[in-house]
Order: structure tokens, then sequence, then C-alpha cells
């Protein structure tokens, strides 16, 4: 099966999961439920939840744990782009190929259905549903805890809109990327090691895949900012060095930033030998993302 096919799927059931868990679009909280629903549900590639039944299939882990985990991810996930969008942060009018949520809705609805995204994630993940382990469930919520929290993605969302007051070398840069978009991804991926009860040496080779995945996610991210077209990212495009921010591309420039993608993509896959052929689709994954046009 082509990573194209298996994502898709991926997606497929992650959107099914999503739908039969948020809360529905009725009664006299509508308006917040439907503003919810519009942004978790609008598509999205998925790939968080992505990495969390890959990295838990490597260990046969339970696949409604895994599920609900990468459920609870994805809320997190979405909750920061709304935030991201909004008119104090980003000021962006289109996501995923449609209106931002408040243009769509509303600041106040933005800014609650993102916040209502939050708390959902680790309702999610504290519900016995998840694991029956009380135990792995408080190691699932403090795990996203950290990753999206105070010294995680918040962390690296700060920095970011510091824009060049945080500096403009590859040292500044590379760890606000490293808090705003790997501190998640590289929960994914532990979150499907952690319910598969995976080996110390298994959780350090999933975790140093994951962060050079995440940094080279991120270096294409800033491609497309810089490269990419309207039509494919289905958002803005050329905004951080008109809005004066500095990422990969403002620091390094095109040529030097695909450089690095490549060279951080063949390490990623270095990481999983481990694993032997069980990895191949984490492996077709970083194809998947150096590639990417959206
Ligand atoms: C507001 C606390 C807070 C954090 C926001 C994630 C983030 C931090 C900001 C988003 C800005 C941005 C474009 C970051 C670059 C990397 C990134 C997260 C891109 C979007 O992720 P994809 O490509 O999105 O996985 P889809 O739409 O496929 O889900």
């Amino acid at each position: 099966m082509t990573i194209e096919r298996r994502l898709k799927e991926t997606a497929e059931r992650v959107n099914i999961a999503l739908d039969a868990l948020l809360p529905k679009a009725e009664g006299p909280e509508a308006r917040l439920t439907s503003a919810i629903r519009y942004s978790a549900l609008d598509g999205g590639k998925r790939l968080r939840p992505f990495f969390t039944l890959e990295a838990g299939a490597l260990f046969d882990a339970d696949e409604a744990a895994l599920l609900r985990a990468a459920v609870a991810i994805e809320c997190v996930h979405t909750y920061s782009l709304i935030h991201d969008d909004l008119p104090c942060m980003d000021d962006d009018d289109l996501r995923r190929g449609r209106p931002t949520l408040h243009r769509e809705f509303d600041e106040v609805t933005a800014l609650l259905a993102g916040d209502a995204l939050l708390t959902f994630a680790f309702e999610i993940l504290a519900d016995p549903a998840t694991h029956r382990d009380p135990q792995m469930r408080c190691l699932l919520v403090s795990g996203l805890a950290r990753a999206a929290g105070p010294l995680g993605m918040v962390a690296g969302q700060a920095a970011d809109m510091a824009g060049a007051d945080i500096g403009s070398d590859l040292i500044a840069v590379t760890r606000m990327n490293r808090l705003k978009t790997g501190c998640l991804i590289n929960f994914a991926v532990d979150a499907g090691a952690t319910i598969g009860v995976a080996s110390e040496a298994e959780r350090t080779a999933l975790s140093r895949y994951a962060h050079d995945v995440g940094l080279a996610f991120q270096m294409v991210d800033d491609l497309l900012d810089a490269e990419g077209v309207v039509r494919d990212t289905g958002k803005a495009v050329q905004k951080d060095r008109a809005r004066g921010k500095v990422n990969f591309v403002t620091v390094m420039g095109v040529e030097a930033t695909r450089e690095r993608v490549g060279m951080l993509a063949s390490q990623a896959k270095r990481h999983l030998s481990l694993f032997g052929p069980r990895a191949t689709t984490l492996t077709d994954a970083v194809d998947f993302i150096v590639q990417r046009r959206y």
C-alpha cells in the first residue's frame, strides 16, 4: 500500500473517531460545538495521529487505546491552529483551504473552541475507555501536558510571536521550532510507544526519529511558506518574511534548508533500523513529509 493511501485510511479512521467523540452540534451550546466541529472535522493530514497509530503498531499495542490517544493529540493540534490564526497571533483568513474559524464564526467563539479542544483532549486521555490501567492514563495525560504546555508548544509559540527578538541565528530558530512543532510530534510518536510498552532502547530510537522528522517537517513548512502556492497549501504563503518572523528559510536560505531536510530525512530513517521491515510505514512517512506540497 502506498504511503498516501495509508495516510488517507488513517485520516478516515481518525475522522470517524473524532466525529463520534466530539460533542454534537445541538442544544444551547450548538454555536460553540458547531465551531469545534468545523475546525476539528475539516480535513487536515492527521499526521500526528498517524505517528501514534504507526508507532503503537510496532508493538501490537491495543488499537482502541491508540486511536483515542491519537484523537486527543489531534484535538490539541487543532486548538493550536485555531489560536495561531487569531487576530492577536497570526491573523490568518485561510486554513486548510477554508476560512479560519474566527472568520467563519467570530473571535470569541474561536478562542473558546480552541480552549474546549485543549481541555477535551485531557478528558479523552483520562477516561478509563482509553486504557484500563490508571498509571498508563496518567503517563499519557502528563506527557501531553508537557508537550503542549509552558515548556513545550506554548513556549515555542511565544518565541514565534517574539519574531526577530529571539535572535536570527540557527540555534534560536531550531529551539523555537523544536518547541512549537517538535514537542507535539515527539509526543505523538511516544504515545504509541508508551501504550505499546516499548523498551527503553526502542523508545530512544523512536524519540530520535521523531526529533528529526519534526525538524524536517517544520523546514518543509518554511519552504512552503517561501515557495508554495495557496492552491496547494490551503493557507496564506510568504507570511513569515513579511511579518518580520524568523524561520529556517529566512536564516539559512532555500538551498541550505532543502539540503538539511534531506540530511534529517536520511538520519530519521536510520534511527528506525532497530525495527527492520516492521517500520516500513514510518520510513515511508519521512518521504511523504519531505515531498509534501501542503
Ligand atoms: C497557539 C499555543 C499555540 C500554538 C500554536 C502549531 C502552532 C503553534 C502554530 C501553527 C503555525 C504553523 C503553521 C506551524 C508550522 C507547523 C505546523 C504545525 C503546521 C500545520 O500542521 P499540519 O501541516 O496541519 O500537520 P494539518 O492542517 O494537516 O493538520
